[in-house]
């Protein structure tokens, strides 16, 4: 009977005479694709409430990877509904020669050493694992505990529902990233994103393999972060005082629940532009704005001139760097606007003094301020590309995060510079086409102008950048998914894993997973259902 059902399923949907084309999801394709992967005919089946994990929390690990196993376990376990505690009838499968039995655990090998209890993510952290599904069982191995994390996600995404039950293919698999930094950038000053929606961006990121969230806190129109050292920043230039900021406690709550999903939390407070929320507290950071030579009352961006300005800075991020254990610091240093220093006669004399001639070497100047800071605190720093542009002297451990329009060779100037480099310039979630647009952020190649393994490792990856001043907390979440994971392909994945249609089928399987998975993901591909 179950047969007959089954396949009079498999008739009618595959056969029949339908209204329209719909492109059909695959079934247990794993997103981001591996590096190498080999599936064959035979399957198990998975008693979800029987399925066991055995792991090195036997041996004492870190409880990280306990929460791990309970997380991987809830999502196998709600992938299906409730039919399931039944058992399914072995009889029909055993007619198949491919149905191998059931799968009761999947054996998880630590190879390294079981890591400090608080350990953190960091760039270059080994990600490799591998994945066997065999007639023997199935096993997963890792050097490291960010190995055992992106296995744990591969192995969920094998699994697959069929009916009622759940069934995993016999598969092999040696993964590892192409790039150490898979980011995403989200913007909470545009629009304040409540502490719950970033967690589900969290998970999201999880289960695209993304391992930096860059969180772009502040910006011109609202300062969000409430400082220990400075409360009245966010007292005065947050949307809202209470509901709209984030205390010191949601801001551990969100580094710890990325850290325990190999994510670093890299906070960017951007300056000398983009600071009009800083000034209403304390508007004597930014520059006056003059009109003949007359103070006008408007604010622009950081007074340059002023040592008070970089004491400030200095003891924000400070505390910024106590509070954000990640070793990097993103200091923005984007798109400043020079007709307010233009304007004023302060700076006009500055610049004589210092024997400037352009307004971009006293943003450098600035910079430099800043990164002289930076350096006091020994932290590493990530910087818009305007920075490097304009000549500030930069140690090699910083980035350069390329932003504009035709990046690729502002990219292999940094590149050739021997600086690092992370790309953006064609991964801005913000911008939208109408219908599907994944495949162009897909088809974007960071690595074009690069040709030698030591230009290849100064490329770091890239992020996706979600800008705040078109999405709130209600459409925030379909606005990045699924458009992110074709960006998190492009990052993880071969370079040569550029097929657009395979994309489609395995980009339609995913969104439909990540909805099962409680996050709200638009449909990557026009009509369909998911089952
Ligand atoms: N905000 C900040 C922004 C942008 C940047 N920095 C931005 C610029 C151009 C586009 C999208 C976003 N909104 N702080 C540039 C890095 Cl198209």
């Amino acid at each position: 009977m179950r047969l007959f059902i089954f396949l009079s399923f498999f008739f009618v949907y595959t056969f029949a005479i339908r209204p329209g084309p719909v492109i059909q999801a695959s079934k247990g394709a794993v997103w981001p694709k591996p590096q190498q992967q080999e599936v064959s005919e035979t399957y198990y089946l998975i008693r979800p409430h029987s399925f066991t994990f055995e792991a090195p929390v036997n041996i004492g690990c870190p409880s990280f990877l306990d929460d791990a196993l309970t997380r991987y376990w809830t999502i196998i376990a709600t992938s299906i509904t409730s039919k399931l505690e039944e058992t399914p009838e072995a009889n029909f499968w055993e007619l198949d020669d491919n149905f191998l039995g059931y799968l009761e655990t999947l054996t998880i090998t630590l190879l390294g050493e079981c890591p400090n209890e608080n350990i953190l993510p960091e760039l270059h952290d080994n990600e490799n694992y591998t994945l066997t599904v065999d007639s023997e069982g199935a096993f997963l191995e890792s050097e490291t505990i960010w190995g055992v994390l992106r296995g744990l996600e591969t192995f969920s995404q094998l699994i697959y529902a069929e009916q009622d039950t759940l069934m995993i293919n016999t598969t092999k698999i040696v993964d590892f990233p192409r790039f150490p930094h898979r980011g995403f950038l989200l913007d909470t000053s545009r629009h304040f994103e409540p502490v719950r929606i970033i967690l589900q961006m969290l998970d999201a990121m999880a289960y695209n393999k993304l391992n930096v969230f860059h969180w772009h806190i502040t910006d011109d129109h609202s300062f969000p972060y409430k400082s220990r050292t400075y409360h009245e920043l966010s007292d005065k230039g947050a949307y809202h005082p209470v509901s709209g900021v984030y205390e010191q406690s949601d801001v551990m709550k969100i580094i710890e629940y990325a850290r325990v999903r190999g994510i670093r939390v890299i906070p960017e407070f951007d300056t000398p532009g983009h600071t009009r929320s800083w000034g209403v507290a304390h508007p004597e950071l930014l520059t006056s704005c003059f009109t003949d030579n007359v103070a006008n009352g408007e604010l622009g961006p950081m007074d340059p001139t002023k040592d008070t300005t970089y004491d400030f800075i200095n003891n924000l991020f400070t505390e910024i760097v106590d509070v954000f254990p990640d070793s990097y610091f993103h200091i923005g240093g984007d798109e400043v606007e020079f007709d307010c220093w233009k304007s004023n006669p302060d700076v006009s004399n500055f610049m004589k003094q210092n024997n400037f001639s352009t307004y971009e070497q006293l943003e450098s100047y600035f910079i430099q301020h800043v990164v002289d800071i930076l350096d006091n605190l020994s932290s590493k720093y990530l910087v818009w590309e305007e920075v490097f542009v304009n000549g500030v002297e930069l140690p090699n451990s910083t980035v350069v995060h390329v932003w504009k329009d035709n990046g690729l060779s502002t990219l292999n100037n940094v590149i050739k510079a021997g600086k690092y480099g992370l790309y953006s310039s064609c991964w801005y979630l913000s911008v939208l086409h109408s219908g599907s647009d994944w495949d162009a952020f897909y088809k974007c190649e960071p690595g074009l102008l690069l040709h030698t393994e030591e230009e290849k490792k100064l490329l770091l990856g890239g992020e996706a950048c979600m800008w705040g001043e078109y999405v709130n907390e209600f459409s925030v979440i379909p606005r990045v998914w699924p458009r992110a994971s074709a960006v998190a392909e492009r990052l993880w994945s071969d370079e040569n894993v550029v097929d657009i249609s395979d994309a489609q089928i395995r980009l339609e399987e995913h969104a439909c997973r990540m909805n099962k998975r409680g996050i709200a993901a638009q449909p990557p591909n026009g009509p369909g259902m998911c089952f």
